[in-house]
């Protein structure tokens, strides 16, 4: 079964940067996040080391209020992957839009590590 902090990695850190504008297209679907076709998901181009630092860099409170969030001191490279609305379920088409960026995440656990991506700004 998927720790929460394996389905982070799976679903937001691809360390390479994208090549193409279909980017978002295959790697939604490798990633298995086409059942139901998810609405928007970050891909951070960055590696682990550096992503998992981010729980001890500056902390925020989250969208829903938790006090577990933690911004990033330093822009990363993301993708943003959003649904497009003539995508015609169970067919997930998505908008490829590269970005440099601080990211958001909420930290769990010990070790202390990503198990969300809250936003980016
Ligand atoms: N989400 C992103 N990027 C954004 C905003 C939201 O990937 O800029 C994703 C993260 C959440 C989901 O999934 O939207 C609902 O908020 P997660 O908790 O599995 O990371």
């Amino acid at each position: 079964n998927e720790s929460p902090a394996k389905k982070f990695q799976r679903q937001h850190i691809d360390p390479k940067l994208p090549l193409s504008s279909t980017y978002c297209n295959k790697k939604m679907e490798q990633q298995d996040m086409t059942q139901g076709c998810k609405p928007l998901n970050t891909f951070v181009h960055e590696p682990l080391k550096k992503i998992q630092a981010v729980c001890f860099q500056e902390k925020v409170t989250c969208k829903d209020g938790k006090t577990n969030c933690y911004r990033s001191t330093s822009k990363m490279h993301t993708t943003d992957c959003s649904l497009l609305d003539t995508s015609k379920y169970p067919d997930c088409k998505y908008q490829t839009v590269q970005k440099e960026r601080y990211i958001i995440l909420a930290c769990e656990g010990n070790p202390f590590v990503p198990v969300h991506f809250d936003a980016s700004v």
